[in-house]
């Protein structure tokens, strides 16, 4: 089993695109074990983008990930391939390079506001889920319909 923590970044809600966001993950077979509409305070905003800390474009991304509500949640497939599954589907950073079909080739127009983040590989999967959910979160309920996808 491995897991994937993903978040639709501010203005998802106002565009009223989060159910499309969900959608798209749940069409492919990821399984959703926790949800939280939450604000995200810069505490944690910097422990979140800690690897992009003195980039160019950090001070920027921590004023926009504060700015509005987020919707994080994490996703669980029952083999290796989650966070993989999860990207595929997200799509390339840079929305100019996102494919037609991802989300974020779909949805959005700026590599500032690119809608939403997923994990890059098991290892900042469980950091960022840790981060963003305590552990009675996340519900690994029963899933009979797994072996149709
Ligand atoms: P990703 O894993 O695809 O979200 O990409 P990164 O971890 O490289 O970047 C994190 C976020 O920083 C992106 F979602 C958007 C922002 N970013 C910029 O604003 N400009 C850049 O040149 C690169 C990233």
């Amino acid at each position: 089993m491995t897991r994937c923590f993903a978040m639709c970044k501010p203005g998802v809600l106002n565009r009223r695109l989060v159910g499309q966001v969900i959608t798209r993950l749940e069409s492919k077979g990821l399984k959703l074990v926790a949800l939280k509409l939450m604000n995200i305070s810069p505490e944690l905003a910097a422990k979140h983008y800690a690897e992009h800390a003195g980039k160019s474009f950090y001070n920027d991304l921590v004023s926009y990930i504060t700015s509005a509500p987020v919707v994080a949640m994490v996703w669980q497939l029952d083999n290796e391939d989650c966070v993989q599954l999860v990207r595929k589907v997200v799509g390339a950073t840079k929305p100019s390079e996102a494919l037609p079909g991802t989300i974020r080739g779909d949805f959005c127009s700026h590599t500032n506001h690119n809608i939403i983040h997923a994990s890059d590989s098991d290892e900042s999967a469980e950091r960022e889920i840790n981060l963003f959910f305590k552990p009675e979160e996340i519900i690994d309920w029963k899933d009979e319909s797994a072996i149709w996808y």
